[in-house]
């Protein structure tokens, strides 16, 4: 095998492997590996229509292939004629069975909407805003803000308002309900419940601009006490510093600029544009899923958070080499 061919046919060997990862619904997330009620229940109608769609095309395909054997069978001049009329034909592969295919689909998919529709008693109020390009996430019966990262209880219904603060975004968890669209100057609502504790990504669903594609969300379902504790911890504001650094850290922070678009609870930092970072250093990524929450990646980010998510709306900030680190300290110690 020469070198070219090897690496063809490694080239063909991933496409293939990750064909199938892909279809068995590990990674990226699916639609029809459901994690919940609303989303089972909408994997029942996909399952559904496909079971029907299947079931046109293999009678089509056979009728086809039928037709051509026959027509090969008969001698020449002298094909047989079907014992099935023309009228017949069209009335009932026409008419009648799509009729009844397209109403027990209305029947369902109407059905389907309204469960989905449905409140549930003693459901988790949060309300999210989409912003160009992340998420405002707030817990309005808690009086908890946070942002990119929305934790829930395991096993509790959950109704989600959904804004925007500029274009139009689409909230869509795959492994947990439906898209909903954020819509300026309007309130949506979407219902949803994750079964077990577990992570479960989320996206923009419409193109809302340059980083549409990094305008991603993590829902984490925690076990009911671990949300408990979460909620309860994110009620106090973050304890002031903790090393020297950090609270040099803090001093940086607030002679810059952060605090005009950023919040961070209980300081002079409130500014709403941005997310709140009162809790950033409890959170698992930066830039709305763009990259994991870490040192490094924090300190790229702040220096130049366009060259990981070019257009973004936050500018960068030239520090000395000690203050950025200390910034960096600071913000991990926020949670
Ligand atoms: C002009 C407004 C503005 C200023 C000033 C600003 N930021 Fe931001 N910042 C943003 C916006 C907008 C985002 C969201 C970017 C995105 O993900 O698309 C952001 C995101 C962040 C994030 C990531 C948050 C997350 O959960 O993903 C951190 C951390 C951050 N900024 C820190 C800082 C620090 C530190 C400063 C001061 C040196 C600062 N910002 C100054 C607007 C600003
Ligand atoms: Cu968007």
């Amino acid at each position: 095998m020469t070198a070219g061919r090897r690496h063809r046919t490694a080239a063909l060997a991933a496409a293939a492997v990750a064909l199938v990862t892909v279809g068995c619904g590990g990674d990226p997330p699916s639609a029809l590996n459901p994690q919940g009620p609303q989303a089972e229940r909408i994997a029942d109608v996909w399952w559904l229509m496909f079971a029907m769609a299947t079931a046109v095309y293999v009678v089509v395909a056979g009728l086809i292939i039928a037709a051509a054997m026959r027509g090969r069978r008969a001698p020449e001049g002298e094909a047989r004629p079907s014992r099935i009329t023309d009228s017949s034909f069209i009335w009932v592969g026409g008419v009648i069975a799509p009729a009844l295919i397209l109403g027990v689909l209305a029947v369902v998919t109407v059905d389907s909407t309204n469960d989905l529709r449905r409140a549930e008693p003693g459901a988790l109020r949060i309300e999210v805003t989409g912003y160009r390009w992340w998420w405002d996430v707030r817990y309005p019966d808690h009086g908890v803000v946070t942002a990119n990262e929305i934790h829930i209880p395991a096993g509790r219904p959950v109704e989600m308002g959904l804004r925007s603060a500029d274009v139009i975004h689409s909230f869509w968890v795959p492994e947990l309900a439906g898209k909903v669209d954020q819509v300026p100057g309007q309130r949506n609502v979407i219902r949803l419940q994750a079964d077990k504790p577990g992570t479960y990504r989320g996206f923009c669903a419409e193109f809302c601009g340059l980083q549409h594609a990094k305008m991603q969300y993590l829902v984490i379902a925690d076990s009911p006490a671990d949300f408990t504790r979460w909620i309860t911890r994110r009620q106090r504001p973050p304890g002031g510093p903790a090393s020297e650094e950090a609270a040099l850290g803090q001093v940086v922070f607030n002679r810059s600029t952060c605090g005009a678009c950023h919040s961070v609870r209980g300081t002079a930092a409130t500014g709403t544009s941005a997310p709140d970072l009162s809790d950033f250093g409890s959170r698992t990524t930066i830039g709305a899923v763009s990259m994991e929450n870490n040192r490094v990646n924090l300190a790229e980010w702040i220096r130049n958070p366009h060259e990981s998510k070019p257009g973004n709306l936050m500018p960068p900030t030239y520090l000395p080499p000690e203050e950025l680190d200390a910034l960096v300290a600071y913000l991990e110690s926020l949670e």
